[in-house]
């Protein structure tokens, strides 16, 4: 709240009854400030505080492995939650031989233009051994977005999902699902990402196509292969779930359904 006072009122009676009008203001503004001291998350949004650590960990999938790049040591990444309104801080730490940095697809960076992430576009990388606060406001949006690495092709194996709830107490404009789960899309190739991406930029063809989809990081079940044996969700009958389905694929459109079961999208 902004208070102006008019100096210019010669008469007296005027002058005191300005300043009862302005005394009786700066009381209600002393009140909403000492609301704001004690009840924070009503006035504002919260700060949300995540570390991403990028590192290297070694992955077992269709009967290989090899090292890959990733947040935390997790394939897909952590899931980063917030509340509309709330303000963001990430530190980002490199521990790989990489350059990197992260882009939070879909965040309307309102005069954050320098968190947006593109690096060489919003920023320089962030090199070997060095750290970077990314630091950006959720305004006016919700719903699931994600983040992944925006330089070569390490998004491949860095990224992960993006839950923006509603503010407190402000409910889905849908009625509220039973559950939520968050499905993540990717793709997932034997050799090394980077190989493959170098040999197509040399080569001027397309690249390699991946050698599996991976739904959370697992690819499906293959015949002679010990692996996890895909994602599993388990439900019960007549319960609504709530997906929050993100495609972190490199090259591919993908398409989604679910066997004899009905999906509705959930649009806010
Ligand atoms: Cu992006």
């Amino acid at each position: 709240m902004r208070l102006t006072i008019n100096l210019t009122h010669t008469h007296r009676h005027t002058q005191t009854y300005h300043r009862t009008k302005l005394m009786k203001m700066e009381s209600w503004v002393r009140a909403l400030m000492v609301i704001g001291f004690l009840f924070p998350l009503l006035v504002q949004g919260r700060v949300r505080h995540y570390k991403f650590n990028v590192v290297t960990k070694n992955a077992n999938r269709l009967c290989s492995s090899k090292p890959i790049v990733t947040v935390n040591g997790r394939f897909p990444g952590p899931t980063l939650y917030a509340r509309e309104g709330d303000n963001v801080l990430v530190k980002v730490v490199n521990h790989v031989k990489y350059n990197i940095s992260i882009h939070w697809h879909g965040i309307r960076q309102l005069r954050t233009g320098w968190a947006d992430g593109p690096a060489y576009i919003t920023q320089c990388p962030i090199q070997p051994g060095q750290n970077y606060v990314y630091n950006f406001t959720i305004t006016g949006q919700r719903g699931t977005l994600f983040w992944h690495a925006h330089i070569l092709w390490l998004r491949a194996t860095v990224h992960g999902a993006i839950v923006i709830l509603p503010k407190l107490g402000v409910p889905y404009p849908f009625p509220k699902p039973h559950m939520e789960q968050v499905v993540i899309l990717g793709e997932w190739w034997k050799s090394d990402t980077e190989t493959v991406i170098n040999q197509a930029m040399k080569s001027g063809l397309a690249p390699n196509i991946s050698d599996a989809h991976t739904i959370n990081g697992h690819p499906g079940r293959i015949l002679g292969c010990q692996t996890q044996g895909g994602f599993q969700l388990s439900v019960e009958k007549g319960k609504s779930y709530m997906l929050r389905i993100i495609n972190a694929a490199l090259n591919e459109e993908l398409f989604f359904k679910i066997a004899s079961h009905q999906l509705m999208v959930a649009d806010g």
